[in-house]
């Protein structure tokens, strides 16, 4: 016990002790691996702090940056050319625009977060394989939007070194459909790897300034020669983010995420450029940002971490909630306190009724001390977000009714973690969730034909997506598992109100209806997924999202402990393992807990970091 914080109060122990309660070992405790909390059978904390953020060393994160862009090459092949750019600003109002979010496969290759920069693969040059252009630095501007990268920072994050102003990228793309060898000029030119060599290629200045006198081909070898050739040929493609389909037919529409490629890639075609094909790089992206790497699966489980979290903070504050948004206010603080991105879809938190709406997410309606809560939220942590779900009673105890459909749905959830391991797809975890809770929906009178689709009506999506940088990530869903894939295990109930009033009114249908009316009237509005996010590995599944307790209805969770009345705590940091911060980070989580717990109006903290002392003043 030594090596425990130990706490000393008037007030019952036990109840503190539930609370207060943290592993010597660094980070925040897990209750699942710490086995000195379960052989001492102290409860986990109620709250579990999210650990430090992963650190990553720079030299690596670059050389992964390489070798993503050197397998993205391979793909393209050396007739090809991939541009890749930066996500537009989206605006909310007039001259506000929402928060920046760059694009998800820029991104990938490039770890660069700001707008306005173009990545241009072209694998099949003698040595410019790869350009960055980026926006020249603007004092002006910097004054009201803040820092730009210059070519130094753009150089450290993304480890490309020939980097041009980003005003180049038009007429470098328009020399290359002419099939001319094009360099800007030196003072657009911010930073070079292959500039001494080019410019030793060429005695004269002329091969250096631009594209007129650049054209005479052959007379100096500009690297170009390999790409222009397939051009003459036709072999030559275009790699964008275009839909698969709209790059066969040439007909190139709106999507809601990549209409500037889109437009440029009808003005490519029209405008002189129909020697090249157009490809869509959708492919290329999803297999790889299908298998994460060990330091994707980092980033993601801090963005889990963040989440479970911002459960603890939310599951202790819904007891004393009156509207959703009180509880969804504690996720989207915990997210900001822990410097996620942002949320990596709109927190779903609904109570009663509204938990049987799949993406609700007005948070105005009443917590009910009866109800069910279901909160779907996830935090986006460096590009990547966690999606987690749970399901509980406001006040800690299921109704009968609530239990059962709780119980089908977990159990569900289970058989899906039976069915994951390598090898398998998600065809196959989807119809192992669904199998159980057909017979669940049948056992309680939701339904009368197990072998129909009549359960559609109450659990009416798939058990699993994949999850990444997207939510709903990308992937070929038929892909068999391999270990590094992440997918979510997902089902759910959702007991309607008007669930029978839209079904087609055939005399099929009258019959069902009467036949499942009375379980329909005892379930109706309850709502329920459970959901967790689920790694393959070579031994079969890691559920990231395990910290987070995932019990079933016989067990649910306990917030019935409160004090009453006023309390000295004092808190003891032993532990020499800890560094100053996580020991200030532990302490903060005490504090946290003791007051959500404590329900209280008062909550004075006085830390004392020399004497890793904590003192606290809790007045309900
Ligand atoms: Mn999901």
């Amino acid at each position: 016990m030594n090596a425990h914080h130990k706490l000393r109060t008037s007030f019952s122990a036990l109840t503190l002790a539930a609370i207060i309660f943290f592993s010597s070992s660094a980070g925040a405790v897990s209750p699942k691996t710490d086995a000195k909390s379960e052989s001492s059978s102290v409860p986990a904390p109620a709250i579990r702090v999210t650990p430090p953020a992963p650190v990553f060393d720079d030299k690596a994160r670059v050389a992964e940056l390489i070798e993503r862009r050197a397998r993205v090459a391979k793909e393209i092949g050396p007739k090809g050319i991939l541009v890749l750019y930066s996500a537009e600003p989206r605006i909310y109002t007039h001259d506000v625009d929402y928060e920046y979010r760059q694009e998800n496969n820029l991104y990938y290759l490039t770890h660069l977060k700001q707008q306005g920069a173009t990545l241009v693969l072209m694998p099949g040059h003698e040595s410019l394989r790869e350009i960055l252009f980026v926006p020249k630095r603007n004092p002006a501007r910097e004054t009201w939007d803040g820092f730009m990268y210059g070519a130094a920072d753009a150089h450290r994050l993304s480890g490309v070194s020939e980097i041009w102003e980003a005003k180049e990228f038009e007429p470098f793309m328009q020399a290359l459909k002419k099939r001319e060898a094009y360099r800007p000029k030196n003072e657009a030119i911010l930073m070079s790897a292959t500039a001494t060599k080019d410019q030793a290629a060429s005695s004269t200045s002329a091969a250096n300034t631009n594209t007129a006198s650049t054209t005479a081909a052959g007379a100096v070898a500009t690297g170009f020669e390999r790409l222009f050739s397939a051009v003459e040929k036709k072999e030559a493609a275009l790699f964008l983010l275009v839909p698969i389909k709209e790059a066969a037919s040439g007909e190139f529409g709106d999507h809601r995420e990549w209409r500037r490629e889109q437009r440029f890639a009808a003005g490519w075609k029209r405008e002189g450029g129909a020697d090249f094909q157009i490809r869509s790089a959708f492919p290329i992206f999803a297999a790889r940002r299908l298998r994460k790497s060990p330091s994707e699966i980092q980033r993601l489980q801090h963005a889990i971490d963040i989440t479970t979290e911002a459960f603890g903070r939310s599951m202790a504050a819904a007891g004393r909630a009156l509207w959703e948004y009180e509880v969804e206010a504690e996720v989207e603080y915990t997210y900001r306190r822990r410097n996620a991105d942002y949320w990596g879809y709109p927190s779903i938190v609904g109570c009663g009724p509204n938990a049987t709406t799949l993406h609700y997410n007005e948070s105005q309606g009443r917590i009910n001390q009866g109800s069910l809560l279901l909160m779907d939220v996830g935090a986006e942590y460096d590009h990547y977000t966690a999606d987690v779900t749970r399901t509980f009673p406001v006040n800690g105890k299921f109704t009968p009714a609530q239990a059962e459909i709780y119980n089908i749905v977990f159990a569900a959830q289970e058989a899906a973690f039976r069915a994951t391991r390598a090898g398998a797809t998600l065809s196959e975890v989807n119809p192992a969730a669904t199998e159980v809770i057909k017979d669940g929906l049948l056992r309680v009178g939701l339904i009368t034909d197990r072998n129909s689709n009549q359960h559609r009506m109450w659990f009416m999506h798939g058990t699993s997506h994949w999850l990444g940088m997207n939510v709903h990530d990308v992937g070929d869903y038929s892909t068999k598992f391999e270990p590094g894939m992440v997918f979510t295990n997902e089902p759910g109930i959702y007991v309607r109100a008007d669930a029978l009033d839209y079904l087609p009114k055939t005399p099929e249908n009258e019959k069902l209806i009467a036949a499942v009316r009375p379980a329909f009237e005892k379930y109706k509005n309850i709502g329920v997924r459970i959901e967790d996010d689920v790694l393959v590995t070579p031994e079969g599944y890691r559920n990231l999202s395990a910290a987070l307790p995932r019990t079933s209805a016989s067990a649910p969770i306990d917030r019935s402990a409160r004090p009453t009345r006023m309390v000295r705590a004092v808190v003891i940091i032993r532990s020499q393992r800890l560094s100053f911060r996580q020991a200030a980070d532990q302490r903060q989580g005490a504090l946290l807990a003791l007051c959500d717990r404590a329900e209280t109006a008062l909550c004075v903290c006085n830390p004392a970091p020399a004497s890793g002392r904590l003192m606290l003043n809790v007045a309900p």
